[in-house]
């Protein structure tokens, strides 16, 4: 698993070739301007990163976890922002092509896979986030039809993405009165709110979409009443992977800058790279890049084969990895003096972006709640 083999490794570098040729370059300027890049995502799609596990009859890619956790830290190493939009698009494609209908899938997948379709995944509410189960948006059925009527929060890629896989309340029990809809963004009563100002991931939008009596075919229900929890944790058990694998993706690249800074910028006689007690602070962002994943490589393994503890590794990994991510950039914008502190080295942004890593698709303090409950058994 730690060796790639040459298929292996030949996906990581279509990913890494993308990531400096249409990433890099131009992620400062987009993460300025507030610019989310449509036309790059359908040059990711038509690599085959639109539907990376999903199935080929619909024009996915059907590769492992493993496959994409590699792929999602080099996408990241030119863009944590656009690689983690990339993966809640593969989380909600994969949704769809896992719990969908034969219908769903032939409407749905062959769009999403080569991102001519673009997808957001609506969970999280104004007053309900780690508390997921509690949200309150209704799903009424009207004939044919459901009602959907609620808001939710903080959505990635809303007013932009065409399809919404979106969590509604069918029923007033806790987690099994939730179901899955997919629901288009042209629905009648569906609109959104404006795009948040926020501390990163800035080539994205995020906002509200909200939902007065939003008239959804009772065709688009994901899964059946009552599943949409569980389906929702399980599209968040392979998110939380990809999400680690973009703060290590952003923090390699913050390490390897400090590398190149380091070996210029001279103090005291010498150059910063000579100087030993920095050396060590080089060896431990190294050592915690790597130790976090190894991690997330076998959390992506277990998720793979579907191992019983693949819950809690898909929660370990996530907690550890942004943490690691978020702290070696943190300490290469330190390596880089004010400099790091300047937009135009690109460090600042790339810790900006890490830093809401530790906090979406499940808190870090929630990702404690899930190990801890495995660990006492409740
Ligand atoms: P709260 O749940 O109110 O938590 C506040 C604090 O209390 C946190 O530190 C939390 O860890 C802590 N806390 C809460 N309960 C416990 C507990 N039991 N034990 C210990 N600590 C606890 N959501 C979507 O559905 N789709 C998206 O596309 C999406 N994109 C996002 C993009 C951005 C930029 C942001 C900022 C958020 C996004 N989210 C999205 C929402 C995100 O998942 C939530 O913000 C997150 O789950 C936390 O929910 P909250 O903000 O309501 O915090
Ligand atoms: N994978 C599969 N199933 C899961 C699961 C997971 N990760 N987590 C819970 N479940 C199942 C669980 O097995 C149970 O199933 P069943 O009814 O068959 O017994 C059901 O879901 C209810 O689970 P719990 O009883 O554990 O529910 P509880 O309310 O106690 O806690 C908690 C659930 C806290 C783990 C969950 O609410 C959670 O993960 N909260 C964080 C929310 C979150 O991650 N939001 C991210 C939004 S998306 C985002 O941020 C983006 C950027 C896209």
């Amino acid at each position: 698993m730690f060796v790639l083999d040459d298929d292996e490794q030949a996906i990581a570098d279509t990913a890494r070739g993308f990531a400096d040729e249409l990433l890099a370059p131009n992620a400062l300027e987009w993460d300025e301007h507030k610019h989310f890049p449509v036309d790059v995502l359908r040059k990711a799609g038509s690599l085959g990163m639109g539907g990376i596990y999903v199935g080929e009859d619909v024009g996915g890619s059907a590769l492992r976890r493993l496959d994409a956790v590699r792929i999602f830290e080099q996408l990241s190493t030119g863009c944590p922002a656009i690689a983690a939009y990339i993966s809640i698009h593969n989380m909600a494609a994969w949704m769809i092509d896992s719990y969908g209908t034969a219908a769903q899938r032939d409407r749905w997948l062959p769009g999403l896979t080569s991102m001519d379709l673009l997808a957001s995944y609506a969970l999280t509410e104004p007053g309900v986030g780690s508390d997921a189960a509690a949200l309150s948006t209704k799903a009424v059925r009207d004939g044919d039809d459901y009602l959907l009527t609620g808001v939710k929060q903080f959505i990635s890629g809303a007013g932009s993405s065409d399809v919404y896989v979106l969590m509604a309340r069918t029923d007033d029990a806790g987690a099994r009165g939730i179901s899955a809809f997919i629901v288009p963004a042209d629905t009648p009563g569906l609109s959104f709110g404006a795009n948040e100002k926020k501390m990163g991931w800035n080539a994205q939008p995020t906002r509200q979409v909200i939902l007065d009596q939003a008239r959804v075919p009772a065709d688009n229900l994901l899964g059946g009443e009552g599943n949409g929890f569980r389906i929702a944790m399980n599209g968040l058990n392979g998110g939380r992977l990809n999400i680690a694998a973009c703060s290590l993706g952003g923090a390699q690249t913050a390490l390897d800058k400090s590398v190149a800074y380091m070996a210029e910028r001279k103090a005291f006689g010498a150059r910063l790279l000579d100087n030993a007690a920095l050396q060590f602070d080089l060896a431990d962002m190294r050592t915690s890049l790597e130790a976090a994943r190894t991690l997330l490589w076998r959390a992506a393994a277990a998720l793979d084969a579907d191992a019983p503890d693949k819950v809690e590794l898909c929660a370990m990994a996530k907690r550890f990895g942004t943490d690691a991510g978020f702290e070696v950039a943190n300490k290469a914008l330190q390596l880089h003096g004010g400099y790091g502190y300047l937009t135009e080295y690109g460090i600042e942004k790339i810790v900006r972006d890490l830093r809401v890593h530790q906090i979406l698709e499940g808190t870090n303090e929630i990702m404690r709640v899930v190990v801890a409950r495995s660990v006492v058994g409740a």
